[in-house]
C-alpha cells in the first residue's frame, strides 16, 4: 500500500512538474554571427528549421515559410523564408506580404502587454522601414533601437534577416548558452485586391491570439557552439587551402567557415 502511495505521489508530482507551456513549440538557435543583409551565409545551414505553418488567420492560399535562429554575445538572429509568388503590398502594415516578430526575452509568459518586458512590431516586405510596433511606450522604444532587418523579394517569395540586441532590449537578457526566449513569427499573406490580408501564418500562435498575449509565443533556446574532437579537422580548418584530395576539401571548406563564425570549436583530441 505504501508502495502505491508514494507511486502515486511521484506521478502527481510528475505531472505538476509538465511545464504549462507545454504546447507551444521549442525551438534552438545555433552559435554563430551572419551578416545581416538578407543573403544566407554558411553559419545559418548550421540552424535548425522551423516550419512556420500554423493558418492563424483568414486562408490558406499555398504560403510556406521557415525560419532558423542563431545567436551570439551580441545578438539574437532569425532568418525567414517565404515561399509566395503573388506578392501585394496595400493597406495597413499587417495586412501586406510581410511579418512580424514577438518577443518576451526573459521568458515572462505574461498574458498581455502591459509590462517592458515584452513587445512585437510587423512590416511589410517592400519597405522594412514602414513599421508597426506594440508594448508599452517603454518596450517599443527599446525594441526600436534594438534591431536591424533586411528585406529581399524575389519572384518566389521574400527573405528576412535580421538581428536584435535583446540584452539592449532588456538588460536582463542574458546572451549565453542555456538562455530561453519567448519568441514567435508571423506570415502576412495578401493576394486578392481590396487591401486586406488574405490569411497569416504563426510559428507558435496558431489561434491568431500573439499581438494579445504574449504566453502564446513559443520558446527558443541558444545552444551551446558544437564541440569536433579530431586533430586531421583542426588541422584542415587550420588551413583549408592545403593540399589534399579534392574530396578533403569540399569537407575542409564549409567546416573552417563554420570554425571562423564560432559555430563550430575544434578541439584537439588528447
Ligand atoms: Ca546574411
Ligand atoms: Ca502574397
Amino acid at each position: 500500500m505504501r508502495k502505491l502511495t508514494l507511486l502515486l505521489a511521484a506521478a502527481l508530482i510528475a505531472l505538476l512538474a509538465v511545464p504549462v507551456f507545454a504546447d507551444v513549440p521549442t525551438a534552438k538557435a545555433a552559435y554563430g554571427t551572419p551578416v545581416v543583409d538578407g543573403v544566407m551565409d554558411d553559419i545559418w545551414k548550421t540552424a535548425e528549421v522551423n516550419k512556420v505553418d500554423k493558418l492563424k488567420d483568414g486562408k490558406d492560399a499555398g504560403v510556406t515559410a521557415v525560419w532558423r535562429g542563431l545567436w551570439d554575445e551580441k545578438a539574437f538572429y532569425v532568418y525567414v523564408e517565404v515561399k509566395d509568388t503573388d506578392h501585394k503590398f496595400d493597406g495597413d502594415v499587417s495586412w501586406g506580404d510581410g511579418a512580424e516578430f514577438y518577443f518576451d526575452p526573459l521568458d515572462t509568459d505574461v498574458k498581455e502587454y502591459t509590462t517592458d518586458e515584452v513587445a512585437y512590431f510587423g512590416f511589410k516586405a517592400n519597405d522594412v522601414k514602414n513599421t508597426s510596433f506594440d508594448g508599452t511606450d517603454a518596450a517599443k522604444k527599446a525594441l526600436q533601437n534594438c534591431y536591424k532587418l533586411a528585406s529581399v523579394v524575389t519572384d518566389t517569395g521574400f527573405v528576412y534577416e535580421a538581428s536584435f540586441a535583446l540584452s539592449s532590449f532588456n538588460a536582463g537578457v542574458k546572451m549565453k548558452a542555456g538562455t530561453v526566449i519567448g519568441f514567435d513569427v508571423q506570415v502576412n499573406n495578401q493576394n486578392a485586391p481590396g487591401g486586406s490580408r488574405t490569411g497569416a501564418y504563426g510559428w507558435s500562435d496558431a489561434g491568431n491570439a500573439a499581438w494579445q498575449n504574449p504566453s502564446v509565443f513559443g520558446k527558443v533556446s541558444f545552444e551551446k557552439a558544437a564541440v569536433i574532437e579530431t586533430a586531421t579537422a583542426a588541422a584542415a580548418a587550420a588551413s583549408p587551402a592545403a593540399a589534399a584530395p579534392q574530396t578533403f576539401d569540399i569537407i575542409a571548406l564549409p567546416l573552417a567557415a563554420a570554425v571562423l563564425s564560432g559555430a563550430i570549436i575544434l578541439k584537439k583530441k588528447k
